[in-house]
């Protein structure tokens, strides 16, 4: 059982979470806990006000920044063990996190950071159980201003394994849900019409053609 368990642990893989939370606000502050492996032990926790948008990440743990802002990382770009030391930030990010807006006279709003106009990734690390592990957060603000959406989150479960930035997206929910409905829907429709028809309700597998 040892020998199993440690082989086990040798494999890692990519856990992925559907989000799609909306960060915008002109009024309440908006927040958003984010629990990479869902243990109940926050990871990031994210608040927006409207005029900023900033990330605290929890405990140990460290985001890709500098500068007080959060790096907004490329799809492909590499979060690991050799990301130099000194791309890590701890604690924070909120004043200059993710955006932030400031009104400068005589009444023009402008904003900063590094999240605005884009759809791009956080580099993380945080720790399960003392041992270090990767992860991404894709936040997209296809706008010039404050805010944005959390979309999505994945990190590798095998500790000190880097992972890719967009690596292990699983095609948002929507899509499979509807799918899922349709052929439901399908499957139900084609057994009621079998049991009226006086036929065994055995269906399923050879739903017509046509509903791909
Ligand atoms: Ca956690």
């Amino acid at each position: 059982m040892a020998l199993w368990a440690s082989t086990c642990a040798c494999e890692g893989f990519i856990a992925y979470t559907w989000v799609d939370k909306g960060m915008y606000t002109a009024g309440e502050p908006i927040g958003y806990d984010l629990d990479f492996n869902r243990d109940s032990i926050l990871d990031i926790i994210f608040t927006s006000t409207g005029m900023w948008f900033g990330a605290f990440i929890q405990g140990e743990g460290q985001i890709n920044a500098g500068g007080g802002e959060v790096r907004a990382l490329a799809d492909g770009t590499l979060v690991g063990p050799d990301t130099p030391a000194d791309d890590w930030a701890q604690g924070y990010l909120g004043f200059l996190g993710l955006n932030s807006s400031a009104t400068v006279p005589p009444g023009d709003v402008i904003s900063t950071g590094q999240f605005l106009n884009t759809t791009a990734y956080m580099g993380v690390q945080f720790y399960i159980d003392d041992l270090v592990h990767y992860g991404w957060v894709r936040i997209s603000n296809p706008y010039p201003v404050t805010g944005g959406i959390i979309m999505d989150f994945a990190y590798e479960t095998e500790p000190g394994v880097g992972i890719i930035a967009g690596a292990g997206v699983i095609p948002e929910p929507a899509t499979t849900t509807l799918l899922f409905t349709g052929l439901m829907a399908l499957i139900i429709r084609s057994r009621k019409q079998k049991a009226e028809q006086g036929v065994a309700p055995y269906v399923a597998q050879g739903a017509p053609s046509g509903e791909r």
